[in-house]
């Protein structure tokens, strides 16, 4: 099945809580991110904790191995159940991570390619099929790929066979969430739904890509 994964980039705390809780029948796990940490403080994870639905700590953390444990533990000590980080930090610092999110019983995906026209000025050339290759050594349980490039994600997932993939660049930044959703194992929406008139109806809407 196919993921709906919802990107809680909301900075009121309220307002993050109550689209999250309208959203929950029609998603799948939620990703928080350092907009809504940074605003609301960690605790938020203790209010969309009740929801039942994994959260993903979006940090993209990028540090030498001993802060990137340090990092990863403080994220799976506010509740987090998954945690996102870069891999072009070298398989020791990726490592890191990926140790302390099984250590306890979470997940870690590394970042293979961004999704923002930008990201091709350094991901380019074989970058993107490097990191992916390291997430399978360090056995992160997936990588993250760019919904606005599909061709990517297929080239991707040759590396990364059974992995998960997540995908965010849907809606907002022009990627069609039907192509990608047969590519990927999740598709992240963020903006189309919580800047929505009816967040709950549009994550109704995104949900049929959950197949
Ligand atoms: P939106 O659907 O509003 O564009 O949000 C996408 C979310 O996914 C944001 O939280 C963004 O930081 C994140 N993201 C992304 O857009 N592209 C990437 O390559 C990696 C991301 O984590």
């Amino acid at each position: 099945m196919t993921e709906l994964i919802l990107s809680l980039d909301v900075l009121d705390r309220k307002r993050a809580v109550q689209i999250a809780e309208s959203c929950a029948p029609f998603i799948d796990e939620i990703k928080v991110g350092y907009p809504l940490v940074l605003s609301a403080g960690l605790s938020i994870v203790e209010d969309l904790a009740g929801l039942g639905l994994p959260l993903i700590a979006d940090f993209k953390v990028a540090d030498i191995p001993n802060t990137n444990r340090l990092i990863c533990e403080a994220v799976f000590a506010a509740g987090f159940d998954a945690v996102i980080a870069h891999g072009f930090v070298g398989a020791d610092a990726a490592r890191a991570c990926v140790e302390v999110a099984h250590n306890h019983s979470g997940a870690a995906y590394i970042v293979a390619e961004m999704s923002h026209p930008g990201a091709t000025e350094f991901f380019h050339g074989g970058v993107a099929e490097s990191l992916a290759e390291l997430a399978v050594a360090c056995r992160a349980d997936g990588i993250i790929a760019p919904a606005t490039r599909p061709e990517r994600i297929a080239r991707l997932r040759e590396i990364v066979g059974e992995k998960a993939i997540y995908s965010p660049g849907v809606g907002a930044q022009g990627g069609d969430p039907d192509t990608v959703a047969r590519l990927v194992d999740g598709v992240i929406v963020g903006r189309s739904i919580y800047e929505a008139e009816d967040p709950a109806a549009e994550a109704e809407r995104f949900s049929r890509i959950r197949r």
